[in-house]
């Protein structure tokens, strides 16, 4: 008899203990002590899941892509196409070949400026950036802008770190030629009003590349609501491997703009006199692809997917607002980057205690964070700081880290007095 149920309806459930058991890193002892691992937002602790699927492409289906006839060709084509239908279900774009593998949103945005960029401006046109952007979306547009004659205009931001939106629409003018924006700031977590950009930019005409990378693990994506031009991820950050990541970008522009680098994988024919390209997304793809990367990368939105981001997010969020109330109570310390609307990231000071030093006295207590600028230089100017110490949220993250890392500040600041 058929069952009624219907799986896909089933709401997946989010069980702490269970998805900390599938990250077998989280089972390490660092210093003798469990490891407590808060840089997730610099790179994310991969599941068993994607570990298996990277082992699994080399003990069984891997070969060259998109090349040969022999079975094992076919087999790794098949799963890395399939890996690409996985990301575009991921982030709801309208077709397969907007799906661009790429080594990571660096490599992405500097394709954009790159490739869109020759094609597309020239002296006196504008880039709009905000002030928070990674240097990833900084100084691609600045070498495009050199060799252009562009100009870059920066959108500032308030003393909570959130995007100073008047300014923005001040900024937008005839001589906007492209926006390129950050969806969350990697150093400060705060979300930036991405829908709200896009429509005024397009009520211009504007296109929008949106940087992706702190938003794709922590909130939904839907490229076909978002209508985003270009939107950036990294697999790495979403639980999946490094050197592999996803440029988004609308077909029309993609199929306008001139290829990025040449070689293998992105040419029709090839020939002293003329040679054409190959359709998308390929056309982008020169070169053997990182095929377990790509692999690897689906597996670890399958496993996404089976948790549910919906509810990966309210696990974080308890967990934000808990360490907001929580590193709130220490005396000296200060957070920088308290937007209304943030995910993820506690970045924040101690009076007179260098980040490296709490790094350093953190890491001896089995705690991963991050100091420094977190190559965002121009938001630590912005505050006149040189570093923060930054505190990364993940799926896998708990409570009780969250007391294992006041407690460690409470160590640090016995240390310094
Ligand atoms: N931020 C961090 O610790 P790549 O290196 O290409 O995977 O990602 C670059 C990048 C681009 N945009 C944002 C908002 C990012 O956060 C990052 C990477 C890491 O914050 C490493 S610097």
């Amino acid at each position: 008899m058929a069952s009624n149920v219907d799986t896909a309806v089933i709401t997946p459930s989010f069980d702490i203990e269970r998805v900390r058991q599938d990250f077998p890193i989280l089972s390490e002892e660092v210093y003798g002590k469990p490891l407590v691992y808060f840089d997730s937002a610099a790179s994310a602790q991969k599941p068993r899941a994607v570990i298996d699927a990277i082992s699994t492409v080399y003990e069984t289906e891997y070969a060259n892509v998109h090349r040969g006839v022999h079975y094992m060709s076919q087999k790794a084509t098949d799963a890395m196409e399939a890996a690409r239908e996985t990301v575009r279900s991921f982030i709801n774009a309208g077709d397969v070949r907007e799906v661009i593998f790429v080594r990571g949103a660096t490599e992405g945005i500097n394709l954009v400026a790159s490739c869109w960029g020759r094609q597309n401006l020239t002296a006196g046109d504008e880039i709009i950036v905000s002030i928070m952007e990674h240097h990833s979306n900084i100084v691609p547009w600045q070498i495009i802008a050199e060799q252009t004659g562009a100009i870059i205009k920066v959108v500032p931001i308030s003393s909570d770190g959130a995007l100073d939106m008047d300014a923005f629409s001040d900024l937008l003018s005839d001589k906007t030629k492209i926006v390129a924006m950050t969806h969350i700031s990697n150093a400060l977590g705060t979300v930036t009003p991405i829908e709200e950009i896009i429509r005024l930019a397009h009520e211009k005409d504007v296109p929008v590349l949106v940087d992706g990378c702190q938003a794709a693990p922590h909130m939904t994506l839907d490229m076909q609501a978002l209508d985003a031009d270009f939107y950036v991820f990294s697999g790495h950050k979403i639980y999946g491997p490094s050197g592999i990541g996803v440029l988004y970008g609308k077909s029309a522009l993609l199929e306008a703009m001139p290829p990025y680098q040449g070689g293998g994988e992105m040419i029709d024919v090839v020939s002293f006199e003329k040679t054409t390209y190959a359709d998308l997304p390929f056309k982008f793809e020169a070169g053997t692809p990182h095929i377990s990367g790509a692999i690897g990368m689906g597996a670890a939105i399958s496993y996404i997917n089976s948790l549910g981001l919906e509810n990966i997010a309210a696990h974080e969020n308890d967990l934000l607002a808990y360490g907001t109330e929580k590193l709130g109570e220490l005396n000296s310390l200060r957070l920088v980057g308290t937007a209304p609307e943030k995910a993820a990231i506690l970045s924040f000071v101690l009076e007179s205690v260098h980040p490296h030093d709490v790094g350093t006295i953190l890491d001896r207590e089995g705690i991963a964070v991050r100091t420094g600028h977190h190559c965002a230089q121009p938001v630590m100017d912005r505050f006149d700081i040189a570093a923060t110490i930054r505190a990364s949220i993940g799926m896998y993250n708990t409570r009780d880290e969250i007391d294992t890392l006041v407690g460690g500040l409470g160590r640090v600041q016995e240390i310094f007095g």
